[in-house]
């Protein structure tokens, strides 16, 4: 079966969101593989986006994600990757549609509430990160 590496952001957990967050993927149909809340370092945080270093945004986006803990998940599915990121929405949740995480719960791009895994290659590399 496929896994997946998702995390409620410090803005969807100081919100209470994530018992919602991890009901929509249970009722989906995954199985949650592993959980724990983290208050991630720096470091933690600029190797886990080390691929958006080079955007305008790289600084505000890892003051904001140590900015406080968040919900990190491994969940196992068919297809994960893709079917997690369906239910997440589209990165913008002013394009996210209804029903999915993002066009119900956030507003704006840089509080997007949740982060999914885009590739099963980023989905190893971050499990491994957060679950090492
Ligand atoms: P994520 O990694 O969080 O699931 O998001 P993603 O693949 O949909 O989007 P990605 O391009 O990897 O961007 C990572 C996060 O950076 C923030 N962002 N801010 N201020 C901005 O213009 C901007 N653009 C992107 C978002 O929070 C996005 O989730």
């Amino acid at each position: 079966m496929d896994r997946t590496f998702v995390m409620v952001k410090p803005d969807g957990f100081a919100r209470g969101l994530v018992g919602r967050i991890v009901a929509r993927f249970e009722e989906k149909g995954f199985k949650l593989v592993d959980a724990k809340v983290i208050q991630l370092t720096r470091q933690h945080a600029e190797h886990h986006y080390e691929h958006l270093r080079q955007k305008a945004f790289f600084g505000e986006l890892v003051d904001f994600i140590v900015s406080g803990p968040v919900f990190a998940m491994i969940w196992e599915g068919k297809d994960a990757v893709k079917n997690a990121r369906a239910l997440i929405g589209a990165t913008n949740p002013s394009e996210a549609l209804s029903g999915t995480i993002r066009g119900d719960f956030a507003t704006d791009v840089a509080s997007n509430i949740i982060h999914g895994s885009d590739s099963d290659e980023s989905a190893e590399r971050e499990i491994k990160l957060f679950f090492r």
